[in-house]
């Protein structure tokens, strides 16, 4: 936790040695497309996540991970899902400002068989984001089994001091319960529909125990949690820090180097990971570090001995091996700042506040008492105004709370972990809260009107309504 000097300390959890005799698999990266009259079809496919037999899985264009878009900071954006599910299915590029009927509102699911056609200006900043399913009751199940992939916003200009892209590692982590015969297994009932679904296996783009080659040189890890409800505390094995460049809404205003940084589920951080002073053959694990969830009893407290430890929140887990090997000439640099950020939300600008009360209980999760309902607005906001918004949780179950159509800024947390963190400065679109805790952010919607959503971001919360409709107007 943050010292009185300000700075994260030395971790609960050390560097215990990691299993360096384990067969590994190569970490795969997703296809790239760029999203220019780019076809996406979403279908049933197979593939082997690591154990040597084929899944059954839900694909975009037959990849897994999904295909990572890529797109420059005011260009068009323009692509056709094509629906060959056999549920309704509707995508949600995830953290960018899109027109209302092009961000992936449920209400816009299209039927097996049928396509919904995407058109809109990229005006966000550079950054890492995502594009998931946003079909309701079935956002967990599509996500799980494996419709998601990355969407990166570049700007080559403000992005100049940062590692080239063949020195970019675009990674989703995932958790998932494999079945005796390699397949997934998504049941979420009893605990799982409370804790949200957990699984004791790690994939890093969509497979099981993973390592990646690099050489002795700076890589931008392009992170994403991509689980339907673990949190990860990244480090290092080598308790070497890591330097923090991003998070969800983009570049922040300067690097942080840090041991250790937390990312919920749709939560992104960008960091830089040194590997300059390693040797051929050395091998660093990407790890997440066991952590006492506050608010008590979580994951798999209902549940009895080893299901119990394996199934819990905090539990810790090796992510992703790195291998040094061979050598360069240009290692690369960590930079000293990183471009400038305006227009953040000004809390002093406030004309309105409102307050959110995310509550999970008896078999039921809530927002302001109320389950989502499709045509009902819960709230109107009107374009433009500064608003305060408090997220609250009253509940026994961490809350990773997410906004469509604008980035907020975190003001302050009070209860619980009573701080806010380096990896929740600048723009953020999604903002952890565990129990007991609430947390301020300053709003302001300039991107566009209509409606939107407001939900947490643990899909099995989110699919049992935990969901509410914001009309910017
Ligand atoms: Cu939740």
């Amino acid at each position: 936790m943050l010292g009185p000097d300000g700075v994260l300390h030395a971790i609960a959890a050390p560097s215990a040695p990691f299993d360096r005799v384990r067969r590994r698999n190569p970490l795969q990266f997703a296809p790239e497309l760029t999203p220019r009259e780019a076809r996406l079809r979403v279908a049933p496919g197979a593939r082997d996540l690591g154990r040597g037999v084929e899944a059954p899985l839900l694909l975009v264009n037959d990849a897994l991970p999904s295909p990572t878009l890529r797109v420059r900071r005011g260009e068009e954006f323009s692509a056709r899902m094509e629906n060959g599910i056999d549920d309704p299915l509707i995508l949600h590029w995830h953290g960018l400002t899109a027109p209302d009927d092009m961000d992936g509102h449920p209400r816009f699911a299209v039927d097996p068989g049928e396509r919904y056609d995407y058109r809109f200006r990229v005006n966000d900043r550079p950054g890492t984001y995502w594009y998931h399913s946003h079909t309701h009751h079935r956002t967990g199940r599509h996500t799980y089994f494996g419709i998601g992939g990355l969407l990166i916003v570049e700007d080559p200009e403000a992005e100049r001091d940062l590692p080239p892209k063949e020195r970019e590692l675009p990674i989703i982590l995932q958790d998932r319960r494999l079945g005796d015969d390699g397949s997934l297994v998504y049941d979420p009932v009893g605990p799982s529909m409370m804790n949200g679904f957990m699984g004791p296996e790690a994939l890093a783009n969509g497979t099981l125990d993973t390592f990646a080659e690099v050489e002795p040189a700076v890589y931008r890890a392009r992170i994403l949690n991509g689980s339907n409800a673990r949190i990860f505390r990244l480090a290092r094995s080598d308790d070497r820090s890591m330097t923090l460049i991003a998070n969800d809404g983009g570049l922040l205003e300067r690097p942080v180097s840090l041991p250790w940084v937390d990312v919920a589920p749709a939560e992104r951080v960008e960091l830089l990971l040194d590997f300059r002073e390693g040797n051929e053959g050395d091998r660093v694990m990407l790890r997440s570090l066991s952590f006492d969830p506050p608010g008590g009893m979580m994951g798999g407290g209902m549940m009895g001995g080893q299901m119990a430890i394996a199934y819990q929140q905090g539990r810790p887990l090796d992510l992703l091996e790195f291998r040094v090997s061979g050598q360069t000439t240009d290692p690369g640099f960590l930079p000293e700042s990183l471009p400038s950020m305006p227009g953040l939300p000004d809390p002093a600008a406030s004309v309105r506040e409102r307050h959110f009360a995310f509550t999970s209980r008896m078999m039921m999760h809530r927002i302001n008492g109320r389950e989502f309902e499709m045509e009902r607005i819960d709230e109107e906001v009107p374009f433009g105004d500064t608003e305060i918004w408090t997220f609250e949780n009253d509940g026994n179950y961490p809350h990773p709370v997410h906004l469509h159509a604008t980035h907020f800024r975190v003001l302050d947390r009070r209860g619980g972990r009573g701080q806010i963190f380096p990896w929740e400065a600048g723009r953020k679109d999604t903002v952890l809260v565990y129990p007991g805790e609430a947390v301020r952010v300053a709003v302001r919607f300039t991107a566009e009107r209509g409606l939107f959503l407001l939900h947490c971001h643990n899909l099995e919360h989110e699919d049992h309504g935990m969901m509410q409709n914001i009309l910017v107007v």
